[in-house]
């Protein structure tokens, strides 16, 4: 079983394009269908690690997000970490960015584990992926399921353009391969000629706290242990979280490692539990149990170990039997006003879509296709 807390009866592998031997073709993720296709299960399957992200591990979570996106039978994604850890036990949901391939000169690590020639820019790697960070197949994120196709869905498919276009990476690392040297100048080093700049030290982890915020479905947190640094941003960013008694912890640690999410991490962590909470979290740096961080506001549900998975199927079947429309409208009425013109723009275009779906939007689409003057004598001036 991919995690001690999967039942095995409730899922089915969810459609993926990685090379990797998890569920759905992935490496550093496992992305699962529930069995009667309405909810997405997908994980962080570096539990060694305590579910760190490397950049590889954020285009896999990033496609699989946007394949449940665009799946029109799922309505609620679980986002939660695999474990335990193999090595020590230990749990986690998410312990942020791997620390030992981030920003400017994680191409050390790269050159410590692999040698300087390293042969990423040449093309689509094969290899599998040792815990490097290195073994990166390319991606296809954009080759994914992507349905855009033309002035229909530019209304109709808000999200496609609320990412504001980084969503073009071919996925071999980014971070990884930053191809400086610890002067901050472009590095001579064998082998990293050829590596893509534009990429490097990118923190696309940032896209998928988008897509997770302005995917019109729910997205649940689920926590089984450590949500830390870039981890905690991400339960921030989810719609609800549900956290295990026993195994359940908190803490955000981007002040202690010299990284800060400035914006939902901080800023609207902020709104959900206050100032003066937020800034404890962030300034402290301590720890907080489940049952601390939702006293503070910070998480929905805290339940028994054991039951964490089951409970929040519980709670995405009960989402569930609610209207899709209404869900999606409050989720954009929820973030439309923390979320500034983008906010409004988001919830303008599911207006417009709901609007398209009328006599009278039918109406003025058929007479100008018509070549006449639109007759909207049956619609009134609504009072
Ligand atoms: C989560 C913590 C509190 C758990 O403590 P615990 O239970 O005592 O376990 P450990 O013994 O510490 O960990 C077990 C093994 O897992 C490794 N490990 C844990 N977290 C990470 C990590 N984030 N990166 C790499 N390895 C990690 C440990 O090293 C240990 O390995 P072994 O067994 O080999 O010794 C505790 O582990 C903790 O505090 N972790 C670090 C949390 C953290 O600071 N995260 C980063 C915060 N910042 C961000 O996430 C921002 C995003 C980011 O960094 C980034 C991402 C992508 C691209 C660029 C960036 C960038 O900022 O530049």
């Amino acid at each position: 079983s991919v995690s001690e807390l999967f039942d095995e009866d409730e899922w089915s592998p969810a459609p993926g394009q990685g090379e990797g031997g998890q569920a759905g073709g992935y490496t550093d993720i496992t992305s699962h269908v529930s069995k009667d296709g309405r909810i997405a299960r997908i994980a962080f399957h570096r539990p060694e690690v305590r579910n760190a992200f490397r950049p590889h591990t954020v285009d896999e979570l990033y496609r699989a997000l946007d394949i449940a996106r665009q799946d029109p039978r799922i309505g609620v994604v679980l986002l939660t970490g695999n474990g335990p850890s193999p090595k020590d036990g230990g749990w986690a949901f998410c312990s942020g960015g791997d620390q030992r391939i981030r920003g400017r000169d994680g191409y050390k690590y790269e050159q410590a584990v692999t040698g300087p020639s390293d042969s990423r820019d040449g093309g689509p790697s094969t290899s599998s992926g040792t815990d490097d960070g290195v073994a990166e197949p390319v991606e296809a994120r954009d080759g994914g399921p992507s349905t855009s196709s033309g002035i229909d869905d530019a209304v109709a498919e808000p999200v496609e353009a609320r990412d504001g276009g980084p969503s073009t990476s071919s996925g071999t690392d980014d971070a990884v391969a930053e191809p400086v040297d610890a002067s901050g100048s472009p590095s001579t080093r064998p082998g990293a000629g050829s590596i893509d700049q534009a990429r490097s030290g990118r923190l696309h982890i940032l896209e998928v706290q988008r897509l997770i915020r302005f995917m019109p479905k729910v997205v649940i947190a689920v926590i089984p242990g450590w949500a830390a640094g870039g981890g905690h941003s991400l339960h921030v960013v989810c719609d609800l979280s549900i956290a295990s008694a026993e195994h359940g912890r908190f803490k955000q640690t981007d002040a202690d490692v010299g990284s800060f999410d400035a914006g939902y991490g901080s800023a609207y962590f902020a709104r959900q539990i206050g100032q003066k909470f937020a800034r404890e979290v962030f300034f402290l740096a301590e720890e907080y149990s489940a049952q601390r961080a939702y006293e503070m506001g910070a998480v929905n549900r805290v339940v028994p170990h054991a039951d964490l998975e089951r409970e929040a199927l519980a709670m995405a079947r009960t989402i569930l039997t609610k209207s899709p429309t209404a869900i999606r409208m409050l989720k954009f009425a929820f973030n439309a006003v923390d979320d500034g013109m983008v906010g409004q723009q988001v919830f303008a275009g599911e207006a417009t879509r709901l609007a398209y779906g009328t006599d009278e939007a039918v109406e003025g689409r058929d007479a100008f296709l018509e070549k006449r003057d639109p007759d909207w004598s049956p619609y009134p001036w609504h009072f």
